[in-house]
């Protein structure tokens, strides 16, 4: 991939020697920093803030590498061969995002899949996290990949006074930035200030992530879908008539397309995102709001999306202008590439 020339013209300044270029890394932390300094009246507090993110993505990626060695796998409440108690992954998770926006000082109120109420952190910040620590937690014993999903808000109440409701619930439209971690066959950092998405792997020789996947733009038509299958007899009659159109073969359209469901959001959008394809998580009658949470996994997956060139809906409204009403409130999902969502859409339209 030849990134240098992305790098020199989103750089700018910032001077790359042509004996060295071969060798020259660009870490997320230097993109950001830089990102920050074209921006207006930028202060570093946000890239202090992602630098505290990185530094807890690193420690849970350690974690999750070594689960099956020391024991934290399973259920949280039950206890090790140690006589320890066991703490689920995404209970660990949780904690170390906390405990490092805690010290980073930069956050003020977190929102997570963990956590029942708005967690108060720092009165003093301007800033609002939405996570879910460790998303497709089911996949973490089998090895296959999952991921953290995070977005970031600008409180709308006064700085030095704890954190409302009104500034946690804001919409997808008011993010400031949005973004996740990938623990696959490699560890990666993909994220969104509204200019672009890029993608950073974590390089384990050198331990930071370094820019791989500059200007991340998804296929306008792909040929992946991806929708638990098995809740099909729950399906609306348009989406059930989708599911046979994907399956349907028209050599000239590329179909039938490819089934690929992994059951993590993270990992399944990450392929769609970069093949091309359809990520569906509907509402259904026993479901109709559907299964996903709509501050710290669909808003941050609908920012990329929309950023990467895709479209992010709920069927009938574009995900980043829902009114929020509560933190770990449900919606239904339709994510990816902008063709195979007006062709969806179309069958949902008729039926
Ligand atoms: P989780 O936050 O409890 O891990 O659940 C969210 C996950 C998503 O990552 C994934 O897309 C979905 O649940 C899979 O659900 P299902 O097993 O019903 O297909
Ligand atoms: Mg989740």
């Amino acid at each position: 991939m030849h990134l240098l020339p992305y790098i020199r013209a989103k750089l700018g300044h910032l001077r790359i020697n042509s004996d060295r270029e071969m060798n020259k890394v660009i870490t997320l932390s230097q993109f950001i920093a830089e990102e920050q300094s074209k921006a207006m009246g930028a202060k570093g507090d946000l890239s202090r803030l992602f630098g505290d993110i990185k530094l807890a993505a690193k420690i849970v990626n350690r974690d999750i590498r070594k689960a099956g060695l020391v024991d934290i796998l399973g259920e949280h409440g039950t206890v090790n061969v140690q006589g320890e108690d066991v703490k689920k992954l995404d209970v660990i998770a949780n904690e170390v995002f906390i405990d490092a926006l805690t010290a980073g000082m930069d956050c003020c109120a977190v929102i997570s899949e963990e956590e029942e109420i708005i967690r108060q952190v720092n009165n003093d910040a301007k800033y609002i996290v939405a996570m879910d620590p460790l998303d497709g937690s089911s996949n973490i014993d089998v090895n296959a990949a999952i991921g953290t999903i995070f977005s970031i808000y600008r409180r709308v109440t006064p700085i030095g006074t704890p954190a409302k409701l009104e500034d946690c619930l804001q919409k997808g439209t008011e993010q400031i930035a949005a973004g996740y971690v990938i623990y696959g066959s490699s560890t990666m950092l993909v994220y969104t200030t509204g200019n672009g998405v890029n993608g950073f792997t974590l390089d384990a020789s050198i331990g930071d992530f370094c820019l791989s996947h500059p200007d991340i733009k998804t296929p306008e038509r792909g040929t992946i879908y991806s929708i638990n299958e098995g809740n099909a007899s729950k399906f609306s009659p348009g989406l059930e008539k989708y599911i046979a159109y994907c399956k349907d073969v028209n050599k000239e359209e590329n179909r039938p397309y490819k089934a690929r469901y992994i059951g993590s959001m993270v990992g399944d959008f990450h392929r769609n995102m970069l093949k091309g394809g359809i990520f569906i998580y509907p509402a259904t009658q026993d479901a109709p709001k559907g299964k996903l949470r709509l501050m710290y996994e669909c808003n941050p997956i609908a920012f990329i999306t929309e950023q990467a060139g895709g479209i992010a809906t709920t069927g009938t409204q574009r995900i980043m202008e829902v009114e929020p009403t509560e933190l770990h409130q449900r919606i239904p999902v339709y994510i990816g590439s902008k063709e195979m969502i007006g062709v969806l859409m179309d069958f949902l339209r008729e039926n």
